[in-house]
């Protein structure tokens, strides 16, 4: 997604900035696992390190490290988050691909962690996972009283009323009314508390007032709707190739999609909707929000 936005936007200050984030993101991201030591079972570690290093598309950490610049503090602020919100969606991927949820073989273009290790192996890497991303959120060097709430807000996003919440509606959708109310509150936690957190947190690290952190929340927002729309279309109308994911699977298990409920054409539109929606949350900011504006017209765009 980085890369593909990298050359995706006009600006070459704006394109060198997202090439350069992507790299600290990537050594962030190898570095984060580099302190664990003999305590951690190297089976255990091998697996932890194939799910973070496979190569996803970043857009969690690189929406924290955006709204950071958007604010105007240093990427190095922002980093512990970019990393902590990358760690939860990897814990969560590969417990959603597990048998008992979506069984799922393939993931970023390989074998899912249970395929490639085993289903303890994978269950274990999620667990692991998501502590390491508190760890990780604790390092980062910042004011005291930011930091408990960037961890409030993290645990709010990735826990019962957030992302564990949405799945578990997600996978008795069935039992829901079917509708934009309930497809929308499925999405708004299940994709879209961690999209919209890693944007909160981008911002409240590097420093950012209230009024920007107002402005960043509804992007955030938006933009994991927008997401979350276009990766329900994809589900319809992509590859397993192009996705490096089994597609089509949303139709087979009967779950709730907006393509599902409003067709192709409108799904498109309430995607082009939330995107102009998410720019509007950026109408306080100046230039230094601009690859945040791109990174939501992009997102319409995408292919994988
Ligand atoms: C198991 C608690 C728990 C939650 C699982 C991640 C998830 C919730 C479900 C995955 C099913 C799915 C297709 C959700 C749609 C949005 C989504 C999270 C897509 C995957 O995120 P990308 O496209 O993946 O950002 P990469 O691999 O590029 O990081």
């Amino acid at each position: 997604m980085n890369r593909g936005l990298a050359t995706a936007v006009s600006d070459s200050a704006d394109r060198q900035l997202l090439t350069a984030l992507n790299d600290q993101i990537e050594q962030a991201l190898q570095q984060s696992l580099e302190r664990l030591g003999d305590d951690c079972p190297p089976r255990l570690l091998d697996a932890i390190r194939y799910v973070l290093l496979a190569p996803g598309k970043r857009l969690r950490p690189l929406l924290a490290c955006l709204a950071g610049h958007a604010v105007g503090g240093p990427a190095r602020a922002v980093l512990p988050a970019a990393v902590a919100v990358e760690m939860i969606h990897c814990y969560s991927l590969v417990h959603d691909d597990l048998p008992a949820m979506d069984d799922d073989d393939l993931r970023r273009g390989r074998a899912t962690c249970h395929k490639a290790f085993d289903e303890a192996t994978a269950i274990l890497v999620g667990d692991a996972l998501q502590a390491l991303a508190f760890e990780q959120l604790g390092r980062a060097e910042c004011d005291p009283g930011r930091l408990g709430q960037a961890c409030l807000w993290l645990a709010q996003a990735a826990g019962p009323e957030g992302l564990v919440g949405g799945q578990m509606d997600d996978l008795n959708s069935d039992q829901l009314p079917p509708g934009l109310e309930s497809v929308e509150r499925i999405h708004r936690r299940k994709t879209g508390a961690m999209i919209r957190v890693s944007v909160e947190l981008g911002g409240l690290l590097a420093g950012g007032d209230q009024s920007q952190l107002d402005g960043l929340k509804q992007y955030g927002q938006s933009v994991g709707l927008a997401f979350q729309i276009v990766d329900d279309l994809l589900d319809v109308e992509s590859t397993a190739e192009e996705m490096g994911k089994q597609v089509g699977k949303d139709r087979d298990h009967g779950k709730m999609t907006y393509p599902e409920l409003f067709g192709i054409e409108r799904s498109r539109q309430l995607a082009r909707q939330a995107v102009e929606q998410a720019i509007r949350g950026l109408d306080a900011f100046d230039r230094s929000a601009e690859p945040l504006r791109e990174l939501a017209k992009y997102l319409l765009t995408r292919s994988s």
